[in-house]
């Protein structure tokens, strides 16, 4: 973090010491709000369209109206990584219920608080992206839809940061989520995906696995090159019998699997098809995107 930093509070362009929230935003209260992480690369906004409907249909679950039109949270995000002169950065848009009292009714916060922040994030250590992590499935299940839907970005991450601090205490760096039925869902903040016979499987959204924009971009990589895609409901054994496991996830990127609950993942090392979607992947980066420049 540099201490020039500019970021987008409700309405300015501030410097780090003033970028402060009230609190009374219900946002800080109650997690009422929604969010978005977005990163761009080689001065392009990777899948930002993609990032701003997933933000608008996030508070229009939540019945947050944001106030403000897509194309002018674009100009937001745009401006924000432009003032802070970064070619690659990891971008975390926020939408929060905005100030009220003390109840929880949002009705009382009559308007919606906007915040955007460019900086950089390292979610895992440099070797694991080349060796390989270990994971861990934790006794958390994921959200169960009927109950708060895992498609809403929202500000309250307690699931998956009880996941995160489980996977933590067993010595990893990342957790598989199941659902209530058990049936694998994703993990933290990454979606899943497994390799089995040539063919790519990755959990539906509809067991409440988010539908990744990193996971939307590895699956049309992959059918693009002729790579069959399914996503059924599967078990850990299908975790643990798999010839390869990587995570996606724009702050993760895509990160091989090479052990789940201490079984190894096929030989043990990054696969073959991990290996070549990365690279796919990478070069997409390099060109997909709102252009921006200084
Ligand atoms: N699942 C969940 C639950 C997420 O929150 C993903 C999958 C990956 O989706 P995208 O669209 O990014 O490919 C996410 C997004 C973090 C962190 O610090 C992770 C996310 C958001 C904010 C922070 O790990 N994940």
């Amino acid at each position: 973090m540099n201490d020039t930093m500019i970021i987008y509070c409700d309405g300015h362009y501030v410097g780090k010491d003033d970028a402060k929230i009230s609190v009374f935003n219900h946002g800080f209260l109650y997690g009422d709000g929604v969010f978005e992480g977005i990163r761009s690369y080689n001065n392009r906004v990777f899948r930002l369209k993609e990032h701003i409907d997933r933000i608008y249909n996030s508070a229009n679950s939540i019945l947050l109206d944001i106030g403000i039109s897509r194309q002018e949270m674009i100009d937001i995000v745009v401006e924000t990584v432009r003032r802070n002169k970064l070619k690659d950065a990891y971008i975390r848009l926020v939408v929060a219920r905005g100030d009220g009292d003390l109840g929880l009714d949002p009705l009382k916060c009559p308007k919606p608080a906007i915040y955007c922040i460019a900086g950089s994030i390292v979610l895992y250590p440099e070797e694991t992206y080349t060796q390989g992590l270990k994971v861990q499935t934790v006794s958390t299940r994921r959200n169960i839809p009927s109950a708060l839907n895992p498609q809403i970005k929202s500000l309250n991450y307690l699931n998956n940061i009880m996941a995160k601090i489980e996977a933590n205490r067993a010595g990893v760096l990342e957790a598989i989520m199941l659902t209530q039925e058990g049936y694998v869902c994703e993990c933290t903040g990454d979606n899943l995906f497994l390799v089995k016979k040539g063919v790519l499987l990755t959990p539906p959204p509809y067991i409440g696995a988010l539908q990744g924009i990193t996971r939307n971009a590895v699956i049309e990589l992959a059918q693009a090159d002729g790579i069959d895609v399914r996503e059924p409901l599967m078990t850990l054994y299908d975790v643990y019998t798999a010839d390869e496991c990587f995570l996606t996830g724009t702050a993760a990127e895509l990160i091989p699997v090479i052990d789940a609950d201490g079984r190894t993942i096929g030989n043990g090392t990054p696969g073959p098809v991990f290996k070549r979607l990365l690279e796919k992947f990478r070069g997409l980066t390099q060109v997909d995107g709102e252009a921006y420049s200084f």
